[in-house]
């Protein structure tokens, strides 16, 4: 059996290593690969090129090598009659939520400020807020943000969350569907959105999104660029609307040379790494995905396209 495998770092021959002491009976090769195409059987992949799917004629399932489906989703020639599996796994999840508690954390105790009076030489402390009185709010409770939910609630903040359907978290309010919006938006001064992307959240996190949040609010974004008007962001930023902003994912990535974000003393800014590849436990998970399917069982999860994650 062969699994071939395009990721968005090169990893040397870690990614063959992990499989050798998995599953020997499992070849993984890496993209490009020059053997003979109709010999794969599996495709994790990140970006590939849309004419490569052609090649791989006998290929009998795909995986996203990420939580996010939306590279796969919005290329025209791939092939429609496979299912896709997306990437869910103790390691990707254990790495957004460390970034997620992180950059709460962080606005919560007004490092990015402290950041910026340090470049000043400012000795002036902010008053501190009682977590119970700091009201943070989740886009998207999925594996993502309903994990950052769990272990943000001991830290005693007003949490909430928004999604497509009403969820029970212990210690999260839950508020759902576009009605629902507004309401939560209102409540919530840290916004951390952990949406996947789809037609109904391309550029959610707007000027109207942030009209409605209280004055003094800051946005994380740790899903997708596209999520962002970043114009949008940077006048509410300009404006004292909005205190500040973590982003990790951008419109366009690289984030070119010339964007404003780059200097922007209310923006935090990481390139696109809040939770990366885990090479043991991804390898994990597509050798049980497999291993069940080969068996005549069920892939895990299957991404529906009609819904858009
Ligand atoms: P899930 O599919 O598990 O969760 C998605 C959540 O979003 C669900 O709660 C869903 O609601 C909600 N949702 C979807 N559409 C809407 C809508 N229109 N209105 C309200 N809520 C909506 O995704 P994951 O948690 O696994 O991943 C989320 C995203 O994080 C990925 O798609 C990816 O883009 C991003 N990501 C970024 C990484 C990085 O390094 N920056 C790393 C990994 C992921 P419901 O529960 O009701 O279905
Ligand atoms: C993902 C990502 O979707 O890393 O997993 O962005």
């Amino acid at each position: 059996m062969r699994i071939l495998l395009k990721t968005d770092i090169e990893r040397g021959d870690a990614w063959q290593k992990a499989f050798a002491e998995q599953a020997p009976d499992i070849d993984a090769v890496n993209w490009p690969f020059d053997g003979d195409p109709a010999s794969i059987d599996y495709a994790a992949v990140w970006n590939m090129p849309s004419d490569e799917w052609a090649r791989y004629k006998n290929l009998k399932a795909i995986f996203s090598m990420g939580a996010g489906i939306d590279h796969l989703a919005s290329d025209p020639k791939r092939p429609k009659h496979l299912p896709v599996v997306r990437l869910v796994e103790p390691g990707l999840t254990a790495g957004m939520t460390e970034f997620a508690v992180w950059s709460v954390l962080s606005h919560h105790r007004f490092i990015p400020e402290y950041t910026r009076q340090r470049q000043a030489r400012l000795w002036q402390g902010h008053v501190q807020i009682a977590p119970y009185d700091r009201r943070v709010g989740i886009m998207g409770l999925g594996v993502l943000g309903s994990d950052a939910a769990q272990k943000l609630a001991p830290f005693g903040f007003d949490l909430a969350g928004w999604s497509r359907s009403s969820k029970e978290l212990t210690g999260v309010k839950s508020y759902h569907g576009a009605e629902q919006l507004p309401a939560f938006l209102q409540r919530t001064e840290i916004l951390l959105c952990l949406l996947p992307l789809t037609d109904e959240t391309r550029g959610i996190l707007n000027a109207r999104t942030f009209a409605q949040l209280p004055k003094g609010a800051a946005v994380i974004n740790l899903a997708r660029g596209e999520h962002l008007v970043e114009k949008d962001l940077l006048a509410a930023l300009d404006s004292d609307h909005l205190s500040g902003a973590t982003l990790d994912v951008f419109e366009q990535e690289p984030l070119p040379q010339d964007s404003p974000i780059w200097d922007h003393p209310k923006v935090q800014m990481t390139p696109h790494v809040a939770s990366m590849l885990i090479v043991d436990s991804t390898v994990r998970f597509f050798v049980d995905n497999i291993r069940r399917f080969e068996q005549g069982g069920d892939l895990s999860p299957i991404v529906d396209f009609e819904r858009g994650y």
